[in-house]
């Protein structure tokens, strides 16, 4: 019988429809930008957390392979912050999967540190509130102080932690993500947003507009119009890739498969459906639109060339606890 006390917290995948793409602090991992995402239902990290004094070594283990180099070292850091918190210098063992395919560069970090977090706290017996966990996973990565919250979630410009702002309940809206062919392996998001700041003069300009693009998303996420919200949050997906574009070398995220899909979404949108896309550090396709819509907008995503499978999904909950025990 081991004395591990081991505690598993599920985290969901967020997108960003107001986009988080450069730091204003690299040590602090403070956003440049503020940001605004949905949590997703249907994409899901699992992470159990046993704290073994038996251990002299925090051991990691992601999506079945031993974590070494900088995916390990992100995680102890995160472990670190909590052991601080905690007063506690006992070693964990981390064992972390994701029912979507990582491979596929579908916003793991998002819900995998959110997860760590949530259950890293537990299991060192510090429970701490959602904005504290917001805080200690934005520091390991900025799209994870969201997945802490369920619904639509914003993470304000200097803000320490993410927050709520409307619940999934509130506004029944879908994402239908086109997993695209994928192409060479890409930039990481950090590696990809200290070359955009390094070397694209367009990176000042997308700095200074994000704000005002994020305001009329977050006022379309409160009204519930998602016209506006489409409108708003497509042009905060462009204005990004726009300043990654303008880099040396550019930083080319988006594939002849992207711009294929985004045109099938404006092909829909003239012919009535309200969809709307966004895209990140990849070339996958996400569309925003009413649930009751989803099927139909997945099926005109499905028969395009190069789409390789197409994922649904509901609008989801914030992180939990899925089992404690000592
Ligand atoms: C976002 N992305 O707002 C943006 C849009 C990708 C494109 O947040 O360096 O993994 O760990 O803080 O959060 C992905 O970047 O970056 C991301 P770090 P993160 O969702």
């Amino acid at each position: 019988m081991s004395a591990a006390r081991s505690v598993t917290a599920v985290a969901h995948a967020n997108i960003a429809l107001a986009k988080y793409w450069g730091k204003a602090d690299t040590a602090a991992n403070m956003p440049a930008v503020p940001s605004l995402s949905l949590t997703l239902a249907a994409l899901r990290s699992t992470t159990t957390v046993s704290a073994d004094p038996a251990l002299d070594a925090d051991e990691v283990t992601l999506d079945g392979a031993v974590a070494t180099g900088r995916a390990r070292e992100r995680v102890v850091r995160l472990l670190d912050e909590l052991r601080a918190l905690a007063r506690s210098t006992v070693r964990l063992c981390v064992r972390s999967h994701n029912d979507f395919p990582t491979a596929a560069g579908l916003a793991s970090s998002a819900s995998g540190f959110a997860a760590l977090a949530l259950a890293g706290a537990h299991a060192l017996g510090t429970p701490l509130a959602p904005a504290k966990l917001s805080a200690v996973a934005r520091r390991a990565s900025a799209s994870a102080a969201r997945s802490l919250f369920g619904g639509f979630v914003v993470l304000r410009l200097g803000a320490d932690a993410a927050e709520p702002v409307l619940d999934a309940a509130a506004w029944p809206l879908a994402m239908v993500i086109a997993v695209t062919a994928s192409g060479p392996k890409s930039v990481s998001s950090t590696d990809g947003m200290g070359h955009t700041r390094a070397t694209s003069p367009y990176y000042p300009a997308w700095v200074a507009a994000a704000p005002a693009l994020f305001d009329e998303v977050e006022r379309a996420v409160r009204e519930r119009d998602l016209e506006k919200l489409g409108a708003a949050s497509e042009q905060s997906a462009l204005m990004m890739h726009a300043s990654m574009l303008a880099a040396r070398p550019a930083l080319v995220y988006l594939s002849p498969v992207t711009l294929r899909a985004m045109e099938r979404v404006r092909a829909l949108r003239s012919a009535g459906t309200p969809a709307f896309y966004t895209m990140d550090a990849g070339p996958h396709v996400k569309v925003l639109c009413e649930a009751a819509a989803a099927e139909g907008v997945a099926e005109a995503l499905r028969s395009l060339e190069g789409v390789e499978r197409v994922l649904v999904s509901g609008i989801g909950p914030a992180a939990q606890l899925v089992e404690a025990g000592s």
